[in-house]
């Protein structure tokens, strides 16, 4: 689209064609030659902003050829029939992309599950909705996408503001320039079309939920803004709090006071030339966030004539040898892995009560921890986390075999993180940045790793870096050396003795060798077991088969010295569709330990009882 837009400069503006039609029915006028879209920006805190919300129903079409962008030779639709037709006065004009006739479909949620023709769905769908807005001077509006998975573009009154690609971080397209005063329109493109040189690519075990999947509404802030701010406690120096915070515009010497007003902590310095502002503040009597305290303190960025108010925890993470510490005390992650499946209904989880009923399981079971799977979770989850003291594993979507040789693949991936880190970088919950799930092993895909790995620690060198390995064998010894553990803080690997190898008792006479002196945490293993359905524990897809693997692979787990935490594959049953076997999966993969509609199954209580005993594990 860029392409095509240069390309064009000097002649016909590029309109799609759905945007002229929404234009010619009556819906909106359509403005001059669009200026080239700015990229999206990060925007840490963007939640706290004040915002007017544009969640709700949107006019959709399904147009799975994009023949609204695209003309009948492929070719943008600058010069295509449709915009060249519409440029004649007099002509009539085809009716095919009318929003006023189009059905609705909700925001924020997945198409897939509003709509059974949509259930399988995987294409573009164009989105409209018409707002009221009355500017302000001397404010930016940005209109915030919470997710829109996969590609998408969006047009304001006609003009294109911005195109995105991955489908699991919020963006923030800049607005100012198109928004007026009255009735206004956004319209967008949304395309969850797999890519093989997407981040995540072709093959993925999880249903590729397309839509806006995440809230949408228009933030404002002044002309020169916080666009980024980074808070947590020091490591090294006792009860003080340190970070930095970005002005984004910043005139010279703009003044930036940080506060946190329970503790009466506060500083205020100019900003540097680049718009930066270090600081560095001695919080007396601060109570540290911990799963059994899990305090928030309200603190208070302002910049000039822009102020941010957040609700933050503050405690350290480090290793010491194989120990994890969490506020310098050796911890045992007691975790499960979940997925963001909404409970009840299915679909993408993206409520308030969705993480609060997910995590409120997690708790259940005797969790101090989540893995949070196998992309960015939504801003929701990580608040819930936060006020619910539950440890967060936060992963970026590089999953299984991505085209690592491919240098825009990597710029993807790394585009990704810079969002995920931005905008979850002050969420006390978020301990781990997982870099990637079961990778190959291959030199491409450990530089292209490592370079990812470098990437995160730079962008906050605060956490720890982890990722998914896989496992080999030799003989009945299970061995952990892939190169990629050299990059990682904490070792992390998925193994599935009892379901997709040997029986559950093959746990028992495993040994493990593990090549590095790292903590290490099992991050998946598991077995399918439908809800409700009974048998032996020899039968496969029964509770007791499930409920079997958890025993034996508890015991095994209890004899790796070097355990630091679990997260067992999963909290959940979520839609795949990868797992079609009738009457049993239905397009479920069932290694829930709770059936999507709220079901317990006897290996949960197996788990529970392991974690509320302390059966399992050792902090040191
Ligand atoms: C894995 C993957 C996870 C799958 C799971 C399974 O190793 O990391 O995404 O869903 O196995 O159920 O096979």
């Amino acid at each position: 689209m860029k392409l095509l837009l240069a390309r064009n400069a000097g002649r016909t503006p590029f309109i799609p064609a759905v945007i002229l039609l929404a234009a010619a029915f009556g819906k909106i006028a359509v403005a001059g030659v669009s200026s080239a879209p700015s990229a999206p920006v990060v925007i840490t805190g963007a939640d706290r902003r004040p915002a007017l919300s544009l969640d709700g129903g949107w006019a959709s079409i399904v147009d799975p050829y994009f023949s609204g962008l695209f003309s009948f030779h492929h070719e943008e639709k600058a010069n295509g029939w449709f915009l060249n037709r519409k440029a004649q006065p007099g002509d009539t004009f085809p009716t095919e992309y009318d929003f006023s006739k189009a059905p609705t479909l909700k925001v924020p949620a997945d198409w897939n599950t509003q709509r059974e023709s949509l259930l399988y769905y995987e294409g573009p769908i164009w989105y409209e909705r018409d707002f009221t807005y009355q500017p302000k001077e001397h404010t930016r509006v940005f209109l915030h996408v919470g997710a829109a998975n996969y590609k998408s573009w969006f047009w304001v009154n006609g003009q294109k503001v911005c195109e995105h690609e991955g489908g699991f971080t919020s963006f923030n397209c800049d607005i100012t320039a198109t928004v007026h005063a009255g009735a206004n329109f956004a319209v967008a493109a949304v395309d969850n079309t797999r890519h093989e040189d997407g981040v995540p690519t072709l093959e993925t075990d999880w249903w590729n939920y397309g839509g806006l999947t995440r809230s949408v509404s228009l933030i404002e802030v002044p002309d020169s803004f916080i666009d980024q701010y980074d808070v947590h406690l020091s490591r090294t120096e006792d009860s003080v709090i340190e970070g930095w915070v970005h002005v984004a515009g910043a005139e010279n010497a703009t003044k930036v006071e940080f506060e946190i007003p329970e503790l009466k902590a506060k500083t205020a310095a100019s900003a540097d030339r680049n718009g930066r502002f270090l600081f560095h503040v001695k919080a007396e009597g601060l109570e540290r966030w911990s799963p059994d305290t899990p305090k928030l303190y309200r603190v208070v960025v302002t910049a000039g004539h822009d102020s941010v108010d957040d609700l933050i925890g503050f405690r350290t993470i480090e290793t010491r040898g194989t120990q994890i510490l969490l506020n310098g005390k050796p911890i045992f992650l007691r975790g499960i892995s979940i997925h963001a499946e909404a409970p009840y209904r299915t679909g993408r989880a993206n409520t308030d009560k969705d993480q609060e009923t997910l995590l409120g399981w997690a708790r259940e079971l005797g969790c101090n921890f989540v893995r949070l799977a196998h992309y960015p979770h939504d801003e929701t989850m990580l608040r819930a986390a936060d006020r619910m003291g539950l440890l967060v594993w936060s992963e970026n979507p590089v999953y299984w075999a991505l085209q690592f040789e491919n240098p825009k693949v990597l710029a993807k991936a790394q585009q990704q993180l810079d969002e995920e880190i931005g905008t979850s970088r002050n969420h006390a919950a978020i301990i781990l940045w997982s870099m990637a799930n079961e990778t190959p092993s291959n030199d491409a895909r450990t530089r292209f790793i490592e370079t990812l790995a470098a990437h995160a620690r730079k962008l906050d060198p605060t956490r720890l870096i982890t990722a998914a390995l896989l496992v080999r064998a030799e003989g009945r010894t299970k061995i952990i050396d892939d190169p990629l553990g050299k990059a990682l803080d904490v070792i992390g690997f998925n193994e599935y003795i009892g379901w997709y190898e040997q029986p559950p008792e093959g746990a028992d006479t495993t040994d493990w060798r593990i090549d590095y002196q790292k903590p290490l945490i099992v991050s998946e293993f598991g077995g399918d077991a439908k809800a409700g359905l009974h048998g032996a524990e020899t039968d496969r897809w029964t509770e007791e088969y499930q409920a079997s693997i958890f025993r034996h692979q508890i015991g095994m787990l209890n004899r790796i010295p070097q355990l630091r935490g679990m997260s067992p594959w999963l909290l959940m049953d979520f839609r795949s569709p990868n797992r079609p076997r009738v009457g049993i999966q239905d397009e479920f993969n069932r290694k829930g330990l709770i059936s999507d509609q709220g079901q317990k199954k006897q290996a949960f209580f197996v788990l529970q009882k392991a974690y509320r005993e302390n059966a399992v594990g050792k902090p040191e």
